[in-house]
């Protein structure tokens, strides 16, 4: 019997569905249920991020922007001429654009992002920008090694990784530590990293950035349970979970969940998930640092620190650091 045909495309969709699916039974058959932090950023989820980075609420956003504004000729001027810049993760490439017209002379700008769209859109604003500037963007999980084999023939130089947004702090500690030390092995010794984190503080206002006024994360959140519903044959009713996120002092990180509000079941593509009222799936850790803290962290990994910009009100910091 001949098959039909299937193109490419169709089957790249339909393995990434069969992950997705495989995450999901995988993180709800836990004894704490759990979904990856990767999957609330569909295109619903990545527009509802970009509100919650607009709240008053959510100091994260504007607090590292100032911090990039009132010291960008300082960082600037450590970097030094002629550097590259790659930002893994670099989305719209809109952080970045401030930091590339103050620089002496830079080499190069590459930015590395999974979705094409987003990054050539990006890519093709920063050349009508800074039209001398080389620009090449990767297309990938710069998690990968494969994807930064198109950056193993920067010209010699120096070269600085710029990661902000606090990204660092949605990995736990040792996964943090590791991708530092990934990072580092992908440079040269001499280059470096300029990269934000949220510093530990007071847990009313880091309840208040990630519990906010206006629900906008608790849409964010209960928006997985919607891509699911929507991507893997599901029912989840998002009227029988509430969004809760709170402080755990002592793993220093702001856990988010979602919290089945009566003894229930869900099923997802033909099979049955239980949920006990008071349940959670645990969607998102959000880890914070004292300085000495991430020092310790980019040393351990492989960076030097140099030093650090931070807000008079010492809520976040951004570290440069480079490779021993
Ligand atoms: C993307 N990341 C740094 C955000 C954070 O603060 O951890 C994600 C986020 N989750 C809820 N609000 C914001």
């Amino acid at each position: 019997m001949a098959l039909s045909p299937v193109c490419g495309e169709q089957l790249d969709e339909q393995r990434k569905e069969s992950v997705f699916l495989r995450d999901v039974l995988e993180g709800l058959g836990k004894q704490q249920k759990t979904l990856p932090c990767k999957y609330l950023y569909d295109e619903i989820g990545s527009r509802l991020f970009e509100r919650i980075c607009e709240l008053d609420d959510y100091y994260l956003t504007r607090t590292e922007a100032a911090i990039f504004s009132d010291n960008m000729v300082d960082m600037a001027r450590q970097i030094g001429p002629g550097a590259a810049i790659v930002e893994p993760g670099a989305g719209n490439c809109e952080k970045v654009q401030p930091l590339l017209e103050q620089l002496d002379s830079p080499r190069g700008y590459y930015p590395i992002d999974i979705s094409p769209e987003i990054l050539l859109a990006a890519r093709a604003r920063i050349i009508a920008q800074l039209p001398d500037l080389e620009v090449q963007a990767s297309v990938g999980d710069f998690t990968r090694p494969e994807v930064w084999r198109e950056l193993d023939d920067l010209a010699a130089g120096k070269t600085v990784l710029f990661f902000p947004g606090s990204t660092i702090g949605n990995f736990d500690p040792c996964q943090a530590g590791e991708l530092l030390q990934f990072f580092a092995t992908r440079l040269r010794s001499g280059d470096a990293i300029l990269i934000g984190t949220d510093l530990v503080k007071d847990s009313v206002v880091l309840e208040r950035a990630y519990c906010d006024s206006e629900h906008v994360t608790a849409a964010f959140n209960k928006n997985i349970l919607a891509r699911i519903n929507g991507e893997l044959d599901a029912d989840f009713d998002l009227s029988l979970f509430a969004h809760r996120a709170f402080y755990h002092p002592l793993r220093q990180r702001v856990e988010m969940h979602l919290v089945s509000l009566k003894e229930h079941c869900v099923r997802i593509a033909g099979r049955q998930v239980r949920f006990a009222e008071g349940e959670t799936i645990h969607t998102e850790n959000s880890h914070k640092y004292s300085v000495t803290g991430f020092n310790r962290l980019l040393d351990e990994a492989g960076f030097a620190p140099i030093r650090h910009w931070s807000d008079l009100q010492q809520r976040y910091a951004i570290h440069y650091a480079q490779v021993a």
